[in-house]
């Protein structure tokens, strides 16, 4: 073993000396302290809550790093397969708050900075979001990591290590303005490992020729050389030491790269350039949700970081040294979407050209090795290449992309031999001008098992964009793992009052490991003392939310209206836009009742949040309209506490901490069959909010959990939605009467220049309504007054409100991950030894 490599009195004086650590409130306030005076060089006299939050994120930074070793090691040991899960987006949000609560010290923590002068709170509102993700598909992957690592999986997480992450969002006279999100500024959660690093090349030709025993061999030459150097995030599981490991890629030039020669001869400001040009890979995250827009420094960061991560991951599996054909025993690979599909092409690249393994053989690995994750059906969101860009930027994977193309195309032939048109139709290469590369088809072929992210979007993959597949691999290569949340954030550090009440009726905190016992709580809904405590605790939020509105807006909400909360990246499939023309109708209702009828009317405030990707002008005027249309409402003396219209500016991960817990309503409207789960709907029901929804993604299943009287459904079905666009664009359509005179306010200005909403307007009534405003505004309308209704119930209200909650339990992130271990992964968990 390794460790009997190492002498005896070595072993002995390491272990003498091995960090310990701390494990009492003092042991804790003397690392923090230290800390402070010495790494921060502050004192007693000029710590500020910044240089706390540093002292304390430090201290704990320690704590997980001594666990992370000790993980590693365990893992190393154990010689189990392992799970890598290879992301694009990581939107971890704050780490600090989590990692107190995961290794079960905050409260320790709370009173040894209390007794140093600061309010935990104020401390963790010190970090910064890590906000290296868009929305649903990056957070998602964080809430994986927290399952892995609470499951004890033996787990890495892969990604880059974005110099900015999502851009800060900021409100100017009603428009989204974009800021520069520079976060690494001072990140005491990463560790640089200048020591592990990996060469990246790019462009270059590739030379072919037959080696003296006749074998045909391909050599990829030339080009650059960009250097890929490794920062790990420890990752720590909730009630357990297991610790893993997000490792996080940066690109810099190669160390041979910067040019001496040219720096020789003065040619300072290009030698400097080419260093700036390889930083440039990992620079910035793109912005856009479900958009795929083709751009070469896209496809360069998905491959420096898909071939660092390979790299890494064979470096470890050859450590073990096996034969190859054991490398799917060892390692399993999750694609999350296609953005890693090269990684496909690549570990066949290296199995054929440098390890010398026979195509067959080779690609029998690759295929056991993968599995592939599909999350929109959206075509304006599924990856293609042009052609001659790859082959410009990756000639040897083009090569070995024609290859897999032809073996399968050969396959598929001898099979169907009658269906001559699935040959196109099916093939890697689109015929198209120019030719393009097909991911989502390329990471079906490569991979042993397919899955969609919720059932109903399942579904829709195999009857539609994947059906071919179907037919050609048999149903079983394609599956269906529903999204979930990590209830240790969305409920243990989102909404500790809640959990306290739940815990203190069941027991303990055992619920936050199997969600399923939140079941039940369901004998307490008739519970008046129970009941009054649930209620308290939502109002305790909503005045919590009330605050950062009137922090960051200026506008005082009333915590007694009716919270209804839309908060989402924008996206004209997410149809916020359905949700302003339906505040508009109510704003016109109201201004036309009298005041009789004004009084029988609930108080609500409409509340919005999420980004629009910087270059979509549809979802920035919607982002105008909602500011504008607050602008008038929230100014009406007519209107009073009735109706406010609020968008909260930069919406992001710790601001939905607040947001989550204190709806009463949120909205999940997406025209049926375009959101192929959401995630946020799960987080909001967890927390004791009710949901108006399409029947889309997960509402569906969240319907069946809860039961169908505690949501609120409306709007036509997936199944219709096409004979209704073709309708739209062919028939004889009447728009909805209620959604014309909405924009017929918006016509006359009522909401300002009307010019600036014409876009908004037209695509509605002149460009077919692709995503069916006006057919589901009807039933929209009528559902928001039935909610108006139940709400009016309160006591009916807070008991759908706890069965809700109740019956939650299949939708916590462990079910899902345990469900990829068992069908996808086959990988079982590594426990520690107490
Ligand atoms: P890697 O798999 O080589 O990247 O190693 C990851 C981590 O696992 C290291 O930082 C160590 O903590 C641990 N590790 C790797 N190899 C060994 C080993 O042979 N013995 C004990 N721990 C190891
Ligand atoms: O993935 C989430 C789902 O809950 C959402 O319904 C889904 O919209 C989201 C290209 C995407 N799908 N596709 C993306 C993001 C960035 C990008 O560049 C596509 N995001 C989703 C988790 O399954």
């Amino acid at each position: 073993s390794v460790e009997a490599a190492i002498p005896e009195p070595q072993r002995e004086a390491w272990k003498k000396f091995t960090a310990q650590e701390f494990s009492t409130k003092e042991e804790f306030q003397a690392e923090a302290v230290r800390h402070i005076e010495t790494t921060l060089a502050r004192s007693l006299f000029n710590c500020d809550e910044l240089a706390a939050y540093s002292g304390t994120a430090l201290a704990f930074r320690d704590r997980l790093v001594i666990e992370w070793n000790k993980t590693q090691q365990r893992h190393t040991f154990a010689d189990q397969k392992r799970v890598y899960y290879l992301s694009l987006e990581f939107l971890m949000g704050r780490a600090l708050d989590n990692a107190m609560l995961n290794v079960g010290f905050k409260n320790a923590a709370k009173d040894g900075l209390s007794e140093l002068g600061f309010r935990i709170e104020d401390i963790i509102k010190q970090e910064r979001d890590a906000a290296l993700g868009n929305g649903g598909l990056g957070r998602l992957a964080a809430c994986f990591l927290d399952s892995l690592a609470s499951m004890d999986f033996p787990a890495w997480g892969y990604g880059l290590r974005y110099k900015y992450g999502i851009f800060k969002q900021e409100i100017v006279d009603g428009y989204q303005v974009e800021v520069p999100d520079y976060w690494l500024d001072f990140n005491p959660w990463e560790f640089p490992r200048h020591d592990i690093t990996v060469e990246i090349q790019f462009y270059g030709h590739v030379r072919k020729y037959q080696d003296e025993t006749g074998k045909n061999v391909a050599v990829w030459e030339g080009g650059e050389i960009v250097e890929a150097v490794a920062y790990d995030v420890p990752i720590p599981g909730f009630k357990t030491k297991t610790t893993n490991n997000l490792r996080l890629w940066s690109s810099k030039a190669a160390s041979g790269e910067f040019d001496f020669q040219k720096f020789n001869r003065g040619e300072y400001e290009s030698s400097v350039a080419d260093q700036q040009r390889a930083e440039t890979i990992s620079a910035v995250l793109y912005p856009n949700d479900n958009l795929e827009r083709g751009k070469e420094l896209r496809l360069k960061q998905q491959y420096f970081w898909v071939a660092a991560s390979l790299f890494d991951i064979v470096r470890r599996f050859k450590k073990t040294k096996r034969a190859w054909a054991a490398f799917p025993d060892q390692v399993a690979i999750q694609l999350n979407d296609t953005h890693p599909t090269l990684a496909v092409v690549e570990l066949q690249r290296i199995l054929i050209d440098q390890e010398g393994l026979e195509w067959d053989e080779a690609w029998q690995i690759v295929v056991k090795t993968f599995g592939y994750t599909n999350h929109t059906v959206l075509p304006e969101a599924l990856e293609k290449w042009p052609v001659p860009l790859f082959q410009n930027l990756l000639p040897r994977h083009l090569q070995i992309i024609y290859d897999i193309n032809l073996y399968f195309l050969q396959s598929v032939e001898r099979r169907f031999p009658k269906e001559r048109e699935m040959l196109s139709r099916v093939s890697i290469i689109e015929e198209s001008q120019p030719k393009m590369v097909r991911m989502a088809f390329l990471a079906i072929i490569g991979s042993h098992k397919v899955n969609g992210v919720a059932e109903l979007h399942s579904d829709l993959i195999k009857t539609t964009i994947f059906k071919d597949f179907v037919k050609i691999y048999g149903p079983d290569k394609f599956t269906n793992v529903t999204n979930g949340i990590t209830p240790r954030r969305w409920l243990h550090q989102a909404n500790p009052r809640l959990c306290e009440l739940i815990a203190s009726k069941l027991g303990g905190y055992d619920f936050l490991k199997d969600l399923t016992l939140l079941g039940e709580i369901e004998r307490y809904v008739d519970d008046k003392a129970f009941k009054k405590e649930w209620q308290e605790i939502k109002y305790a939020n909503k005045v919590r939310l009330a605050r950062v509105i009137k922090e960051t807006t200026g506008v005082s909400v009333n915590p007694a209206a009716l919270f209804d909360i839309q908060v989402k990246r924008i996206h004209e499939y997410k149809r916020q836009q359905l949700n302003i023309f339906g505040v508009i109708h109510r704003y016109l209702a109201i201004k036309s009742m009298t005041a009789e009828e004004r009084k029988k009317l609930a108080p609500r405030v409409s509340i919005f949040g999420g980004k629009a990707a910087p270059g979509y002008w549809m979802a920035k005027t919607v982002i105008h309209l909602i500011n504008n249309v607050g602008a008038v409402v929230n100014n009406d003396k007519d209107v009073g506490d009735l109706l406010k219209v609020i968008f909260l500016e930069d919406y992001n991960v710790s601001k939905a901490e607040i947001i989550c817990p204190a709806s009463d309503l949120s909205e999940h409207i997406s025209t049926a069959g375009t959101e192929a789960s959401g995630t946020s709907n799960m987080k909001f029901v967890l927390n004791g909010g009710l949901i108006i929804g399409t029947c889309d993604g997960a509402n569906i299943e969240i319907t069946r959990e809860i039961g169908e009287s505690n949501i609120f459904l409306f709007g036509n079905l997936a199944e219709d939605v096409e004979e209704l666009r073709h309708h739209h664009l062919y028939g004889k359509y009447e728009l909805d009467p209620d959604l014309l005179k909405v924009f017929e306010a918006i016509k006359s200005g009522t909401f300002g220049d009307a010019n600036a909403f014409s876009g908004l307007v037209n695509a509605i009534v002149d460009h077919g309504d692709y995503y069916l405003v006006s057919d589901d505004f009807h039933s929209y309308i009528q559902t928001h007054d039935l909610v108006d209704e139940a709400y009016k119930n309160q006591d009916e209200w807070l008991t759908k409100s706890i069965q809700s909650v109740a019956r939650m339990g299949f939708f916590t992130s462990d079910r899902c991950i345990q469900e990829y271990a068992d069908l996808i992964w086959n990988v079982e968990p590594v426990p520690p030894k107490e």
